[in-house]
């Protein structure tokens, strides 16, 4: 169906269901092209529902071997069948059972939705609408079941047989090669949380006894051979479930917890009751084939999966309108998690950035959407920057504003009030109203409005009166269909900086909330701070209080004093990113004066060599992150209007260069003092010791080329670890010629037969910014570590040469011919893959008008492409709108 015809899905045509269904017996029998599954589901009239109502199931793609209504085959004349769906025109008026059985063929399935087979493993990924490819059923999150799931399969292909819940019995079939096991879970659940794997697989396990004394058998499971790397993933486990026990005092609810790592996956993992499906890329981790970003998304993402447990599960949603309750609040929880096992600023810094370059680049273009969006046409295109980052930004604003105690108490009021149920964002937020007292009807409008908000200041010191008075406005640009903004509810946390650091706080204003906090919830609000001693620099929205930019002309002089003397780890970071962020943004435009940036350079580089000097060495995790400038994209959106990628990534590249000159002095010692000793370790502090030493590695090759070329090398040989050698990598791609090409063929022999470590060298070469890179990535695409057919390979090597500022956005138009003409191969195996991918179109409003033509003619080549998915369709059509 062509996305013109699909139908607009509206929020407020909600209605319950006509019928429900109390329990699902499963009875699946795995075979590589032909599964047979038998499905016994009792029906019962909704109570809130139409009485008398026809009864329409959802299907997808399924083909019905037979059906029958109280044990009886149901005849031809009392039902119609398609595909899409199966109907019974006039059901009993009360509870009945229907017995369907369907086939369903996981080898041909590339889709990757439904029932499918990864490397020879059965697996399934039912969310959002998968379950329906797999059995007749109500597909939709309200309707929630208990569900018996018996699996059977030849053991030699399966001798694992894992679903949801608890392991009631197994056993062989006499006279067969095959067997079977039973799996049962008591918690009522929505079919999206469904799954089962089958396949022949390794295991690590332990044992967890929860804080209320319940005994759970955990295990993570990966391809054979491969359990040494799945150690990682299960500690992660324990401590994520501690955690959540401490913290929002959550315990587990089954007697086991099972982990699957898949090779094939088209998002990063699966919260599926009790039997969490994971890309392979976050589980599988070992000093030579993962990096410490590996081990921290691993980290990160076990802890989120777990997490829905309760935010997600226990507590699903009603309908897929409410997708940020369970994402938006599971986000928070798990970056919370990362927070109190690392560190809190490093965490908040590296958030933040992945939600200025997602978040932020969304809401500025044509796929911009409210965190709760109203309409949707493929809802798949709408697990976004925005319904989880964005999301979990308005949570963590929530607790700002109520609170911790109001928050922690809104929790568990939720927990409490909502358990069992599919809820509503407004159900939720009704907790928080009640545990704080506060009305937070204005608050709600986070919710529903799109776009990013500015928060304009100024502020003006009368030294007689001593007076300090700060001017805030706010203002939110229009985006697609919300013409007209309204102000949005501004948490700012605030300072203002002396010569000695923080002077007090003394005002009269309603507007302050005391301990720091000002709330900004009207289009202006001018604030008047008394006693004020000597004229302060505002430090405001600390630990990026709000998700708006900031508008605050502060010189770089005053900038560059908060660096030194806020007590806040987060605007120290940003005062020298904002410095950087001006200049780049001037230089960035074509015929711009490249006086100005040579001074900023200047500045920057004193700064930084001052910095590492003297107290870098006592936070090397939080030193990377100021050394790290923003990037080319980042800039390139800060501008916001015919974007020449050209002209801002030579601005970039020159400061970075001029910056690493300034350093060069230091650098050997520091790298020296940096290095890392002993065996390879993942945690935060060795990790942020590899990272500064890295990050001064890279501006050592642009500083100084040939030198960082042997810095490279030798690097890249005393390794015993992928961090570092992934670094070289990196850094040597900066690097053109012969030593280049020398070490990419190494790193390409050492790591043969590792597909998650080539896919890191596939990116990195993605990425090269030359104008050979497009050649290249071409070539790239015939190497046997390449395949269309994998999701991961796709990303990175196509997602990351769609990444690349300055080749996707080629003059000549050839980078978007190349990525829309995949996009629409893909399209035809893997929508959703193709979705995602063409989704890297969607600042292309943003581009000068020799480019933007050339964008939107690739785009229109792809809205023109007969019998597209709903998928790429309805991002190609809301792209061009
Ligand atoms: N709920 C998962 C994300 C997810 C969504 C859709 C998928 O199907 C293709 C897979 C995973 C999470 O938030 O982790
Ligand atoms: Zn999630």
């Amino acid at each position: 169906m062509r996305t013109d015809d699909a139908p607009l899905i509206r929020l407020e045509d909600y209605r319950p269901s006509d019928w429900l269904i109390d329990t699902v017996d499963l009875d699946i029998s795995l075979h590589p092209q032909k599964t047979r599954v038998r499905a016994l589901i009792a029906l019962r009239p909704n109570p809130e529902g139409q009485p008398g109502a026809p009864l329409t199931l959802d299907g997808d793609e399924l083909a019905l071997k037979a059906l029958s209504l109280d044990g009886k085959p149901l005849d031809a004349s009392a039902f119609t069948v398609t595909p899409q769906a199966l109907t019974i025109p006039a059901p009993p008026p009360h509870d009945f059972t229907l017995t369907i059985e369907t086939e369903v063929d996981p080898s041909a399935n590339t889709k990757l939705m439904g029932l499918y087979r990864s490397s020879k493993v059965y697996c399934t990924q039912c969310e959002a609408d998968g379950f329906r490819r797999i059995t007749y059923f109500l597909d939709r999150p309200d309707v929630m079941s208990v569900y018996t799931v018996r699996l059977e399969a030849a053991k030699a292909e399966a001798p694992v047989l894992l679903s949801n819940g608890n392991l009631v019995a197994t056993g062989e079939m006499p006279g067969s090669d095959r067997h079977f096991a039973v799996w049962h879970d008591p918690h009522p659940k929505p079919a999206y949380l469904f799954a089962l794997v089958g396949g022949a697989l390794d295991h690590v396990r332990q044992d967890y006894v929860t804080a209320d004394g319940q005994k759970v058998e955990l295990a993570v499971y990966v391809e054979p051979g491969k359990a040494g790397r799945a150690g990682w993933a299960l500690d992660s486990l324990v401590r994520c479930m501690r955690w959540d026990e401490k913290v929002f005092g959550r315990n587990y609810d089954l007697d086991v917890f099972n982990v699957v790592a898949v090779s094939d996956f088209n998002m990063g993992a699966m919260e599926n009751k009790g039997l969490n499906i994971f890309n392979d890329k976050y589980v599988l981790a070992d000093p030579q084939t993962a990096t410490d970003g590996d081990y921290a998304a691993i980290e990160a993402i076990i802890a989120h999966e777990y997490f829905h447990n309760w935010t997600g599960n226990r507590i699903t949603c009603r309908d897929w309108f409410q997708l940020c309750l369970k994402e938006g609040l599971t986000v928070f929880r798990d970056q919370e998690f990362s927070s109190d096992e690392r560190s809190r600023p490093v965490k908040r810094i590296a958030d933040v950035r992945t939600l200025r370059s997602t978040q932020f680049s969304e809401d500025a273009g044509p796929l911009a959407h409210p965190v709760r969006p109203r309409a949707y046409k493929e809802i798949n295109n709408f697990y976004t920057p925005t319904v989880y980052e964005k999301g979990a930004e308005v949570i963590r604003m929530l607790k700002v504003m109520i609170g911790d105690d109001a928050f922690r108490r809104g929790m568990d009021l939720y927990f409490e009030r909502c358990d069992g149920t599919a809820a509503t964002i407004e159900e939720f937020l009704a907790c928080f109203a009640e545990s704080s007292g506060q009305d937070l009807a204005h608050f709600a409008r986070w919710y529903e409005q799109a776009g990013t908000p500015t928060i304009t200041a100024s502020g003006r010191y009368d030294a007689a009166a001593k007076r300090y008075t700060l001017d805030l406005k706010q203002s939110t640009p229009p985006t697609p269909g919300q013409a007209e903004k309204l102000p949005v509810v501004l948490p700012i946390r605030l300072g203002l900086v002396g010569a000695l650091g923080d002077l007090p706080l003394q005002t009269s204003s309603n507007a302050y909330a005391g301990d720091g906090l000002v709330v900004l919830d009207d289009a202006a609000l001018s604030i008047t701070f008394e006693e004020v001693t000597e004229a302060p620099t505002p430090s405001l929205m600390r630990g990026f209080s709000a998700p708006a930019r900031l508008d605050l002309d502060l010189p770089d002089a005053a900038l560059l004093r908060l660096f030194s003397t806020d007590s806040d780890a987060f605007n120290r970071w940003q005062s020298l990113q904002t410095i950087a962020v001006r200049a780049l943004v001037a230089a960035g435009k074509p015929g711009s004066n490249q006086q100005a940036l040579a001074a900023t350079a200047g500045a920057l580089g004193a700064a930084f060599d001052g910095f590492l000097k003297t107290d870098a060495l006592a936070d090397p995790a939080f030193a990377a992150q100021v050394l790290r400038l923003p990037s080319p994209a980042d800039i390139a959106r800060e501008i916001g209007r015919d974007v020449d990628p050209d002209a801002v990534f030579a601005a970039h590249r020159s400061l970075s260069a001029a910056i690493g000159e300034a350093l060069l002095g230091n650098l050997p010692g520091l790298r020296a003092a940096l290095a890392t000793t002993g065996p390879y370790r993942p945690d935060a502090a060795s990790a942020g010791r590899r990272a500064l030493r890295n990050e001064l590695l890279g501006l050592a090759a642009l500083a100084e080329p040939a030198e960082g070329a042997r810095l490279c090398e030798e690097q890249f040989a005393a390794a015993d670890n992928l961090t570092d050698r992934l670094a070289a990598l990196a850094a040597m791609t900066l690097v053109p010629g012969a030593r280049r090409e020398a070490l990419i063929d190494r790193f390409a022999e050492a790591y043969a037969g590792e597909p998650l470590v080539l896919d890191k060298w596939l990116m990195a070469q993605a990425l090269i910014p030359e104008s050979e890179t497009l050649e290249r990535v071409k070539r790239l695409m015939q190497h046997p570590a390449f395949s269309l057919g994998n999701p991961n390979r796709v990303r990175a090597l196509i997602g990351g040469f769609a990444a690349n500022l300055t080749q996707f956005n080629r003059a000549d138009g050839e980078g978007y011919g190349f990525v829309s003409d995949i996009v629409i191969a893909l399209d035809r195996s893997n929508p959703q893959v193709a979705s995602r991918l063409l989704g890297s179109f969607k600042s292309w409003r943003m581009l000068e008008p020799g480019r933007r033509r050339l964008a939107q003619e690739a785009l229109g080549t792809v809205a023109r492409t007969p019998n597209l998915s709903r998928d790429v369709a309805d991002i190609a059509e809301r792209a061009l709108a």
